[in-house]
C-alpha cells in the first residue's frame, strides 16, 4: 500500500511500486548494461573522480571536511608498520590498517534518494510531514542509537540518516552501471555562469547530435572541476562560486525535460549539479529546486564533483558521446550520499 494519500504534483512514486526504494535507477536493467557493453570499442578506461582530499578546505561547504585517515589501533599501538613479533617473537610480518573521518559529500560522490526530503502533506490531512521520495517518512526510522562499539573512536556515534529505506547502498546492490552520455557544457558555453535550462540543455544536444534515451546516465561536464585540480588544495570560493555552467532548477521545462527524458541518474563535474543559490521566487519554495525534482519528487540520483575533462577531450577527438559506466557507491547501510570512483569505458 502507499505511504500517501496524495502526491507531490509531478512525481513518480507509486510508479516502480510502493515500497520501491530506488527511484529512476530501476531504470537500469539488462538492456542499459548491454547497451553500455556496446560501447566499449577502444578499450579504454578513464577515471572520473577527483583525489578525494579535493577540493581541499571546506569553502565550498562549511560542513564538509576533507578525509582525516589515521591509523587503527591495537591496544595503545597505532597499527602502522606494526612487527607481529609483538605478539610472536618469531613472526616477520609487519602490517598497517588505517581508517577515515570522511564527509561523503566532500569531493566526487553520490547523493542518495535520502539526502533531499521535502515538508509535504502526503497524508492529505492538512498537515506537512517531512517525507522523501515514495513517501518514506523520517519520523518512522529516525536516528539510531548511539552505538557502543564505537566508543572513542572519535565520530559523534549519533546514528544514521533519517530516511533509513533510501541509503545509499541500494544503488550499490544495484551496481550503477549501464550506458553514460557526455554533454559538454563547457565546450559550448565557457567557464563563465551560464544558467543552463531547457533552451540552453535542448542547444548543446542539437549541436552535437546526442540523443538522450530512456535508462541513461546524464553526464554534465562544466569544467569546475578541473579548476578545483588547478587551485591544487587550496580553492578560491570566489572563483569557484560563480565558475561555469550549472543547471537552472527554477526552470519548468528543464525539470519536466528531465522527467520526460526517462534519465536514470544526472551526474555533473560541478559543486550541485543545480546553480546555488537558485534564482530568486517568492512564496514556499525548495531553496534546491532541481535536487528537490530529482531526489524528492523522481528518485533521481544526483552525482556532484566528477572529474570528466580526460574522458570529455578523448569522446570528442573521436566523435563520440556515449560510453560504459561503472560508478556504485559504497555499500555502507544508511549512508545519505557516498564518495565514488566512477570508471567510463570506451
Ligand atoms: C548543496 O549542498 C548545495 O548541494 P549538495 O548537498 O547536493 O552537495
Amino acid at each position: 500500500m502507499a505511504r500517501w494519500e496524495q502526491r507531490p504534483t509531478g512525481s513518480n512514486w507509486g510508479e516502480f511500486g510502493p515500497d520501491d526504494q530506488l527511484g529512476r535507477v530501476n531504470l537500469i536493467g539488462e538492456e542499459q548494461v548491454l547497451k553500455g557493453a556496446r560501447e566499449i570499442r577502444a578499450g579504454k578506461t578513464f577515471c572520473l573522480s577527483l583525489p578525494l582530499d579535493l577540493p581541499g578546505g571546506n569553502v565550498l561547504n562549511p560542513r564538509r571536511h576533507p578525509p582525516r585517515l589515521s591509523p587503527t589501533r591495537l591496544q595503545d599501538t597505532p597499527y602502522v608498520n606494526f612487527p607481529l613479533r609483538m605478539l610472536n617473537p618469531d613472526a616477520v610480518d609487519v602490517l598497517s590498517d588505517d581508517q577515515v573521518l570522511l564527509s561523503m559529500q566532500y569531493s566526487t560522490q553520490w547523493d542518495s534518494l535520502a539526502h533531499v526530503g521535502a515538508l509535504f502533506d502526503a497524508d492529505g490531512d492538512g498537515r506537512a510531514e517531512l517525507c522523501y521520495y515514495n513517501g518514506y517518512r523520517a519520523g518512522i526510522d529516525v536516528i539510531g542509537p548511539k552505538d557502543a562499539t564505537h566508543a572513542g573512536c572519535g565520530c559523534d556515534g549519533d546514528g544514521p540518516s533519517a530516511a533509513l529505506k533510501l541509503g545509499v547502498e541500494n544503488m550499490a546492490v544495484k551496481g550503477m552501471q549501464g550506458r553514460g552520455v557526455l554533454v559538454d557544457l563547457a565546450r559550448h558555453f565557457g567557464t563563465g555562469r551560464t544558467l543552463i535550462g531547457a533552451k540552453e540543455l535542448r542547444q548543446a544536444l542539437a549541436a552535437d547530435g546526442i540523443e538522450v534515451e530512456r535508462g541513461d546516465m546524464l553526464v554534465l561536464r562544466t569544467g569546475f572541476a578541473e579548476a578545483v585540480v588547478d587551485m591544487a588544495g587550496q580553492p578560491d570560493a570566489d572563483v569557484l562560486h560563480g565558475y561555469g555552467a550549472a543547471l537552472d532548477g527554477t526552470d519548468a521545462e528543464l525539470l519536466q525535460w528531465i522527467s520526460d527524458s526517462g534519465i536514470a541518474a544526472l551526474c555533473a563535474d560541478n559543486y550541485a549539479v543545480e546553480a546555488y543559490p537558485a534564482r530568486e521566487r517568492q512564496g514556499p519554495r525548495a531553496m534546491l529546486p532541481l535536487h528537490h525534482h530529482c531526489l524528492f519528487k523522481l528518485g533521481l540520483p544526483l552525482a556532484e564533483l566528477w572529474y570528466l575533462k580526460d574522458l570529455a577531450e578523448w569522446l570528442h577527438a573521436n566523435g563520440r558521446h556515449r560510453f560504459m559506466l561503472t560508478a556504485p557507491p559504497l555499500r555502507l547501510p544508511h549512508a545519505i550520499g557516498s564518495p565514488v570512483t566512477p570508471i567510463a569505458t570506451v
